[in-house]
């Protein structure tokens, strides 16, 4: 072997404070493991010693507790790009102690290449394979990889070898070229290959290889209630009307699926549906719903930027992987979430929203418009290129105190002028076609909760008219209730004006 076998305490000791570190991964699927926590240690010695210790870490998308856990909760990072889902992480984010920048996933390699954020000094990678002349196989994500090791002026690999070589097949590696070069992305079906099954990398700048066998850090879901298995159905029967209407073809398009216990029951629900036929998905994430619905026909071809799925049902993935092989591939976060490919397949993007005002403005990240939540991740690539954006969330949160749908939303991540459908347990409000007023009724009309119905309308009868009625007084007024008095169920609009 080619390159030298070191601890994850001597691959740490080349984080120095002030560094840009940039990982594999995307989501906790395929994040490195081994020297993260080791720079975690590094720091709380730095600090103790007085010094300080911080670095910026770039990622494909979330990650899991190794990195943004105990390197946030030892006051480790500095800045921080795109999307994470660690709650120590959002503490330290919401107390203003790092820099996050929440950035759309698809722009991450980019942004990176066009030097936004800064230098690129070591690329951390999980591979399940080196070989001598530097071609790297990676595990459960495509996320930057090639960006990263391209940029980067060290690589550290940590070869993970609890499933021995299995994802070797899965990955289809492609970096894009930047403008002026670019050209099209060849992908014209979910299908497509159009790169290698590795990411060829400069064997030079490896500065070893750290030893590692542990399973990706997976978030459980919570199983689909009778609210998630609501809105999945009014999903799943939404398309099927459309579909019968001729909008969707006969033979489907391809789904694509956010994040979270929301977008999980959706895809159950969808896949359990018999009005729905097999589907193919062009998605970022892969959760396990979706591959149980690959075990049983329901979804014939998943092309993802990562397996986001437990540790049991990757375990699954890969001893069945012959069956596997050909009916998934894994790519990198520019390609999986590629504006170009999601307007080109005609790509059905659901995502789901914290709250939607009347209009179809969608807030999915900042709760009361200033705390972070996750992050935009993938959601904005696909709302606004897709061929059906649609937005779905319980019509209440927090037993009842929130509504999902307010007059205007507290902060917005998708606009009126891209949202096409919003779901809730209550109904569908499609949105297509339609004035902001229109789209006003049909959203209190279909989506609200009953305790609130009747307060948006009664916001709306108090709107100066105009091309989208507001009364920019009262607009946060039930957000104001929520402040003062822990609940949005206001009982009277004058206190707010
Ligand atoms: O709080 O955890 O304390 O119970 O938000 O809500 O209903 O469990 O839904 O797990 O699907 O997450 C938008 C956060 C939804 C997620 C969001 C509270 C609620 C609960 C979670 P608790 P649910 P989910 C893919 C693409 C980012 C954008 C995206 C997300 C918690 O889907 O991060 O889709 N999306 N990216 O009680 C205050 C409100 C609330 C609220 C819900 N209005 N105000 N709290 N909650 N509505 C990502 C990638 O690309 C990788």
């Amino acid at each position: 072997m080619a390159y030298r076998i070191i601890s994850a305490a001597e691959a740490a000791s080349y984080v120095k404070h002030g560094m840009n570190i940039a990982l594999s991964g995307f989501t906790p699927a395929g994040v490195p493991k081994e020297v993260t926590p080791e720079i975690a240690h590094i720091a709380e010695a730095e600090h103790a010693a007085g010094r300080p210790y911080q670095i910026g870490v770039f990622t494909g998308a979330s990650t899991g507790e190794s990195t943004d856990g105990i390197l946030s909760r030892v006051h480790a990072i500095r800045y921080r790009a795109p999307y994470t889902t660690n709650k120590d992480f959002r503490t330290a984010v919401n107390n203003g102690e790092i820099a996050y920048n929440d950035l759309q996933l698809s722009q991450m390699a980019q942004e990176l290449r066009y030097g936004f954020m800064g230098k690129v000094d070591i690329a951390i990678i999980e591979a399940c394979d080196i070989t001598e002349d530097g071609k790297v196989y990676l595990t459960a994500a495509g996320g930057i990889s090639p960006t990263a090791c391209r940029l980067a002026d060290k690589i550290i690999i940590e070869l993970n070898s609890l499933y021995g070589t299995r994802p070797k097949g899965l990955h289809d590696v492609y970096e894009l070229a930047d403008p002026p070069y670019r050209r099209e992305i060849p992908i014209y079906k979910p299908s497509d290959r159009i790169g290698t099954p590795y990411m060829q990398i400069d064997p030079k700048k490896v500065i070893g290889i750290v030893e590692a066998h542990r399973p990706d850090e997976a978030r459980a879901f919570t199983a689909p209630d009778e609210i998630s298995d609501k809105i999945g159905h009014n999903v799943a029967d939404f398309l099927i009307n459309d579909m019968k209407r001729g909008i969707i073809p006969s033979t489907f398009l391809p789904l694509q699926s956010g994040v979270g216990n929301v977008a999980n029951a959706v895809l159950a629900a969808l896949g359990s549906d018999p009005g729905v036929p097999a589907f193919e998905m062009y998605t970022e994430v892969i959760q396990d719903s979706v591959i149980k619905l690959i075990r049983e026909g329901h979804c014939k071809f998943g092309s993802t930027c990562s397996l986001t799925v437990s540790n049991e049902c990757l375990q699954g993935i890969y001893d069945d992987i012959d069956f596997f092989k050909d009916k998934l591939v894994l790519r990198q976060s520019e390609v999986s979430n590629s504006p170009e490919i999601a307007r080109r397949l005609g790509v059905i993007a659901m995502n789901t929203a914290l709250e939607a005002d009347i209009y179809g403005n969608v807030n999915s990240t900042h709760v009361g418009g200033i705390k972070m939540m996750n992050g935009i991740g993938g959601s904005g690539d696909f709302t606004r290129n897709g061929y059906i954006s649609i937005f779905s969330c319980p019509s209440v949160a927090k037993e009842g105190k929130i509504s999902a749908i307010v007059p205007f939303v507290s902060h917005v991540d998708h606009n009126e002028h891209s949202v096409n459908v919003i779901i809730t347990e209550q109904g569908i409000a499609d949105l297509r076609g339609k004035s902001p007023v229109e789209r006003s009724k049909t959203i209190i009309e279909n989506c609200a909760h009953p305790d609130y119905k009747q307060l948006l309308w009664d916001y709306l009868k108090m709107c100066q008219k105009g091309q989208t009625p507001h009364n920019l007084h009262a607009a946060f007024g039930m957000h104001t209730a929520l402040t003062k008095k822990g609940d949005m169920r206001l009982t009277d609009w004058s206190e707010y004006l």
